[in-house]
């Protein structure tokens, strides 16, 4: 076991341990310890345990691609070979380009730090699908604003961040400084994880350098954006899970390219409730809000209440979360799944 001097001798609690996955050990569990999985490659995973971060031994049949960061597995006292993985609170996961399978991107975390910076990155399009996500998987969303030092004026950006969704917290900080710690302390308390997510070249890995203060030679590594339109460079290339300096946890992760929507409903109804409550005083049920007299979201739109950017967002999130969708059909407890083609 190889401890590490800033982060060892954690308790169980203070590294996200509930009764959820206590209720999950059985009597004959006696001789496994329970461990935190921090990272996962294609032939290594590794754990954060009570004593510190240690590398797991895998089976010949163990398929890593079936763990994510933030996951809770047991670990045998002895060699330290991953025996199982006990069920997740929640998981985050998308729907990756030319994979049938979902791609896991955390488990068990409980807020999602949506980052974004006052330039070129921002984009409210974007940052709504990342909203839908967290909704939909049940991590309490916050909006997190870098590069407040590179702005002459960053409340526009925190204006239009705020109309995403109601009731929806939005922060701004420079996260290179030390305050940003203060700002994001509310949801980084002892037990606590918070995973990062947004494009390259935002601060997601320069935020969790400041969050855990780690010291410049066990950094994640950071790189420059380029000075045309602000891109990142695609530095980080895997997802780890690092302690927070004074509590919690926190999951760096790869910038995303793209991201497609698929089973998210219930995340897209909180999203756009403002939509969702106008669409109940249409005329008719039925009504698909673009020419049908007496539609309330068409007269909220016309009159300036509801922004019509923001409609056509909730159309196009709509359908492409349709098309994306598998229908359930067949009897009960005989659900045949299929993936329908694009649909009106
Ligand atoms: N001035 C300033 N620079 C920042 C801030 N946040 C990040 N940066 C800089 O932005 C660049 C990109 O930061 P990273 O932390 O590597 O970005 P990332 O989101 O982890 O990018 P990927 O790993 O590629 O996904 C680096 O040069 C950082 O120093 C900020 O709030 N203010
Ligand atoms: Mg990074
Ligand atoms: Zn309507």
């Amino acid at each position: 076991m190889t401890n590490s001097s800033d982060q060892s001798a954690v308790s169980l609690t203070t590294l996200g341990w509930s009764a959820f996955f206590d209720e999950q050990l059985e009597p004959g569990d006696a001789e496994l310890v329970p461990m935190r999985i921090a990272t996962v490659h294609r032939d290594r995973v590794t754990a954060m345990s009570e004593l510190g971060p240690v590398g797991l031994k895998l089976s010949a049949q163990t398929n890593t691609t079936d763990f994510a960061v933030g996951d809770w597995v047991l670990v045998a006292r002895e060699d330290r070979l991953l025996v199982r993985r006990l069920n997740r609170r929640m998981q985050l996961q998308r729907k990756a380009e030319g994979r049938r399978q979902a791609q896991l991107i955390a488990a068990n975390i409980d807020t999602l730090f949506i980052v974004t910076s006052c330039n070129e990155d921002f984009n409210p399009a974007r940052l709504e699908r990342y909203l839908a996500l967290a909704n939909e998987a049940g991590a309490v969303p916050v909006i997190v604003l870098t590069k407040i030092d590179q702005t002459p004026d960053p409340a526009p950006y925190f204006k239009q961040a705020q109309a995403l969704q109601l009731g929806l917290d939005v922060v701004m900080l420079n996260a290179k400084a030390p305050n940003a710690a203060l700002t994001l302390a509310r949801w980084c308390g002892p037990g606590q994880t918070v995973a990062l997510v947004g494009s390259s070249g935002v601060g997601k890995s320069t935020l969790l350098n400041t969050l855990s203060e780690k010291s410049s030679e066990n950094a994640q590594p950071t790189g420059p954006i380029r000075a045309a339109d602000a891109k990142g460079r695609h530095t980080t290339t895997s997802r780890s899970l690092h302690a927070i300096a004074g509590g919690g946890w926190v999951i760096d992760t790869p910038g995303m390219r793209t991201l497609h929507v698929s089973e998210v409903s219930a995340g897209l109804n909180t999203l756009f409730a403002e939509i969702v409550v106008l669409a109940s005083h249409c005329r008719f049920r039925d009504c698909t809000h673009v020419h049908e007299p007496g539609c309330a979201v068409q007269g909220a739109a016309a009159d300036g209440t509801l922004d019509p950017a923001r409609l056509d967002r909730w159309r196009k999130l709509t359908e492409e979360n349709l098309s994306n969708t598998p229908i359930q059909s067949g009897a009960r407890g005989n659900k045949t799944t299929r993936t329908p083609g694009k649909r009106r």
